[in-house]
């Protein structure tokens, strides 16, 4: 009996969708807390393979989700590429920032990444052996436009300023950097899938920010790349692909890129996506993270409506954007009992 989460990204449909949840291991629940206090910090606890794996475990255990996403940060591969990478407690990442051709030259090259990325690969092998048989494991990457905009701003942006500027002022340098990051999450997601990872996800969060031929160059033409060279190396390696906020240009974006499922975040309706996004094949999401931290009838109706509105064609049902700290964990169950009853 194929896992329930690879029928759906087979482009089966399904009477109940598979769930999980973006950032299902994370800081709203209380035994994450406790493993990340005891690893030191979060980076210490993402280089950690026994702790990694932990957390990854810890909403499997709890939920009984029909995957578990492998518990890391789309920020390690620059840390790998030689970019600083720390955390400000209460702010966020920081990283050494590139943009200078000179800054460019100190990187390492993409076939170095292994080194520093090890202990992941070994989470991973961790996760497939102690996985319950019905979990599929995900493994993923950020997408090289959504890596290069915190590795040029050096921090989160709003509006990925920086990476705009250097998109528009020198070409040369910008268009290296994407190159080296896509040869990079190649080689990493690869490793991923070797170790045992049966799906690979690729993060682009800031691809809404990319308009016009911007999108294709550096959101589509990366995603697609990536895609083409893992499938080479790994036939039938299924692929979800999260252009976030990309509008409408989510329409066709999983056959252009050639993924198996297109993730949706919550700026569009289900209704819509089953028209013009499942058409193409499966489709992931979308409910608003907002109704984890409210709950109430609107969680249940939301759960049930968005379930409904795609239970026409292969969905795996999620969130449109990570589940916040300040969510409450009994919410999740209520919402995993409202998707299985919808
Ligand atoms: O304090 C803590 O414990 C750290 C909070 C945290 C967590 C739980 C960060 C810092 N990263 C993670 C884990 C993480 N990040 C996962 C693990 C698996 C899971 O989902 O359970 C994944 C898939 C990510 C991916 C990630 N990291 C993205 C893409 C998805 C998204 O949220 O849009 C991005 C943009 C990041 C960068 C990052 N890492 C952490 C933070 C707070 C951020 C966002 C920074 C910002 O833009 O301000």
């Amino acid at each position: 009996m194929t896992k329930l989460m690879l029928r759906a990204l087979a482009g089966e449909t399904l009477p109940t969708p598979p769930i999980w949840m973006m950032r299902q291991a994370g800081r709203y629940l209380p035994e994450y807390r406790a493993t990340r206090a005891q690893a030191g910090d979060f980076l210490s606890l993402c280089y950690n393979p026994e702790l990694a794996a932990e957390v990854t475990l810890q909403p499997i255990g709890r939920y009984g989700f029909d995957a578990a996403i492998l518990f890391a940060d789309i920020l390690l591969v620059p840390q790998a590429l030689g970019a600083d990478l720390w955390f400000v407690t209460g702010e966020g990442p920081r990283l050494s920032t590139i943009t200078t051709a000179e800054d460019m030259q100190r990187l390492r090259p993409a076939d170095a990444i292994h080194e520093r990325l090890d202990p992941i690969y070994q989470t991973v092998r961790i996760l497939s052996r102690e996985l319950p048989a019905e979990t599929t494991l995900i493994g993923f990457a950020g997408a090289p436009w959504t890596v290069a905009t915190y590795m040029i701003a050096g921090r989160g942006t709003k509006d990925q300023g920086p990476a705009h500027a250097l998109k528009d002022t020198d070409r040369a340098t910008f268009t290296a950097l994407i190159e080296r990051i896509t040869e990079a999450t190649i080689l990493y997601l690869s490793r991923q899938i070797e170790a045992g990872a049966e799906v690979v996800k690729l993060f682009d969060s800031w691809a809404g920010s990319l308009k016009g031929r911007d999108f294709d160059d550096f959101a589509l033409a990366p995603a697609k790349r990536i895609i083409a060279a893992l499938k080479e190396r790994h036939p039938g390696i299924p692929v979800i692909a999260f252009p976030r906020e990309a509008g409408d240009r989510y329409v066709g974006f999983g056959a252009a890129v050639g993924a198996d499922c297109v993730a949706l975040d919550n700026s569009v309706s289900a209704e819509w996506a089953a028209q013009h996004v499942q058409v193409d094949g499966c489709v992931q999401g979308n409910m608003d993270p907002r109704h984890m931290v409210t709950g109430g009838p609107e969680l249940v109706a939301e759960a049930q409506r968005i379930t409904r509105a795609l239970r026409g064609g292969p969905h795996v049902f999620n969130l449109g954007h990570g589940i916040t700290p300040d969510a409450d964990p009994d919410n999740v169950a209520r919402m995993i009992e409202a998707v299985r009853s919808a």
